[in-house]
């Protein structure tokens, strides 16, 4: 119901029921894959398809949002020059950060991933997918506020990320800040407001990456 009026539903025709013993393979096969996903610093230049960017788009376009007014916007970017604008402003703009808005306690915490103001990886990497949250969408001359918006772009992006890594693809999520520079390079509208630069393609065949774990059950999740 993109354009308002009443509700008027339709029956619940995608679900499918599973038996216990399926779910919990699912569950597991579906956590282990996961289990799988690294952020990936260091790329390979080898372009990948198109398509499979798309289709993750699409999965990622099924988020729950507030309203459905699905107030996001993916940029595809692919082209070297385009790379080269975006990767002079993050890097730009994190020199800065970590020379001098870094508190030290924030450089202290990051220490162990290695990260600092060089982005190589925003030119190597074969595309960027630079994500836009609509804070309002335009509709002519009229404003038309939309809501929940940095949930719902967070899990678009969550979505995206899980289906590329699905797909067989690396990324980095890059959080460049502040990122208005992102509006100028890619020419997107006021409304909408950077929320996240990925970067994707194939790990480089010597890729490192910090040696880190994940909490386990028991301390990310209680029961009552
Ligand atoms: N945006 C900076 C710093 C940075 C911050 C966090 I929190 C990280 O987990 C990683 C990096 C950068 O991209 O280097």
């Amino acid at each position: 119901m993109m354009d308002g009026g009443s509700y008027r539903p339709v029956p619940l025709s995608t679900f499918t029921r599973r038996d216990e013993v399926e779910m919990a393979r699912r569950a597991r096969a579906f956590r282990d894959e996961m289990r799988r996903r690294r952020t990936v610093r260091d790329y390979s230049p080898e372009p990948v398809p198109g398509e499979v960017i798309d289709a993750c788009i699409e999965a990622a376009g099924t988020a729950p949002n507030g309203a459905n007014r699905q107030p996001w916007h993916f940029v595809v970017v692919g082209d070297p020059a385009v790379k080269h604008r975006i990767r002079e402003a993050a890097e730009h703009e994190e020199m800065d950060f970590y020379e001098h808005r870094a508190p030290p306690e924030w450089l202290e915490a990051l220490a162990h991933l290695g990260t600092d103001e060089h982005k190589p990886f925003l030119e190597t990497a074969p595309v960027l997918i630079a994500v836009f949250a609509e804070k309002y969408e335009l509709r002519g001359e009229e404003k038309l506020k939309n809501y929940y918006v940095t949930e719902s772009v967070g899990i678009a992006t969550g979505i995206l990320i899980t289906a590329l890594h699905h797909a067989g693809l690396a990324t980095l999520t890059h959080t460049p800040s502040p990122m208005g520079f992102l509006n100028e390079i890619l020419d997107r509208p006021p409304n909408e407001r950077p929320f996240l630069l990925l970067v994707v393609g194939y790990p480089a065949a010597d890729a490192l990456v910090p040696d880190i774990t994940r909490k386990p059950l028991d301390r990310i999740a209680s029961r009552r």
